[in-house]
């Protein structure tokens, strides 16, 4: 099978340059004059240093903002295509005050040894509110190597949260990121190919030998992120999920050898004067990119980049408006130069008045 998990030039400088330490650093001055390998200055710094995060999901309840992310960890396992070296295994909620303030990492939210069903890989997590509750969703691969995806609930915004105990019926693959429409409707969007295992469920049931990538059906449309419907209760789905249409300007289905624009892994929706926006990372391309749609449900119609490639080789945001302000948040490794231990961080996003987004260099020359 050919090696697919490629590594971006910028990575490889990097990795070979860069130290690698297991506990994140702690505040340093000198990190804000910090410079990438090829000697681009960083856009922004890390939001937390003493622990690696990755994978932010940020969400404003009451005001405050909370990131649910990834907690990264140095585990053995050696890089390979389906991102084994993923080994996360809890989740700590980062919150904030103001947008120029500290971030704070809270102590465990949730930890894989609670969750009857989970094996291990707690991957990117998101949260949603409703009527006094906090609903954290978050991915992890099952005792036959299978990700499915969790809930647990807690009355308050940064945890302890409580796993059901089994996961979210038809439930698959990861990177859930819960949308809350403005009629009170939530939906949860979820997949990612390769790792992620979306291309084993081309026919809507589990195949292990679904082929391992659409890398290999160029021609035909590309895997593309799942939708569906929360009921009432936030902990099952209303409705079976749904493939959402990804298309280009002329109506055309993104294809699967499109790997600047495919979807890869990484769905984030958020909604702007009535317009829904889908973003989502191309994956082995490294972009953050998005489409527009006038429902959550799509057909989404591709309208260009929002983030280019940063250090390392995941790329992962969210986007939300807090304090009067669009952020996007997103992760590199900076503190670590290794793709396994990232950091996250935050910039301005800016909506255009066409309804078209610019595009951030996470990198300046
Ligand atoms: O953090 C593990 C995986 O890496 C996430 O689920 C993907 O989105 C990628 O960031």
């Amino acid at each position: 099978m050919q090696t697919i998990w490629r590594v971006p030039a910028l990575a490889l400088l990097l990795a070979s340059a860069a130290c690698s330490n297991q506990s994140a650093r702690p505040s340093n001055a000198a990190d804000a004059q910090a410079r990438a390998p090829d000697g681009r200055r960083y856009l922004s710094q890390p939001l937390v240093r003493e622990i690696y995060t990755a994978d932010p999901s940020a969400h404003v309840f009451d005001g405050k903002l909370y990131i649910y992310a990834s907690h990264d960890i140095d585990g053995p396992t050696p890089e390979d295509d389906l991102g084994s070296h993923f080994e996360m295994r809890d989740y700590r909620v980062i919150s904030m005050d103001r947008p120029n303030g500290p971030a704070t990492v809270h102590p465990v939210a949730l930890d894989v040894d609670q969750v009857p069903w989970a094996d291990r890989q707690m991957w990117a997590p998101d949260a949603a509110y409703k009527d006094g509750t906090y609903y954290l969703y978050f991915p992890a691969k099952d005792r036959d190597g299978v990700f499915r995806i969790g809930v647990a609930t807690s009355r308050s915004p940064v945890g302890p949260f409580a796993p059901n105990p089994e996961p979210i019926r038809g439930s698959y693959s990861i990177d859930p990121a819960v949308f809350a429409d403005d009629d009170g409707e939530h939906y949860m969007l979820f997949g990612g190919i390769w790792g992620g295992q979306l291309q084993r469920y081309a026919n809507g049931r589990y195949d292990p030998n679904g082929s391992k990538t659409d890398l290999e059906a160029p021609d035909r449309p590309a895997i593309a992120p799942r939708i569906a419907r929360l009921d009432a209760g936030m902990t099952e789905f209303a409705e079976a999920p749904r493939e959402i249409e990804i298309v280009d300007a002329n109506g055309r289905p993104i294809l699967g050898g499109d790997t600047d624009r495919r979807f890869f892994e990484a769905a984030w929706m958020h909604k702007v004067n009535g317009t829904y926006y889908l973003s989502y990372s191309t994956g082995d391309t490294h972009f953050i990119v998005y489409a527009t749609a006038a429902s959550p449900y799509g057909p989404f119609t591709y309208r260009g980049r929002i983030l280019e490639p940063v250090t390392g080789w995941t790329s992962h945001h969210s986007i939300t408006k807090w304090d009067g302000k669009w952020w996007l948040f997103y992760h590199d490794v900076q503190l670590s130069g290794q793709t396994r231990l990232r950091n996250v961080k935050k910039t301005e996003l800016t909506h255009e008045a066409d309804g078209s987004i610019r595009a951030i260099r996470p990198l300046l020359d």
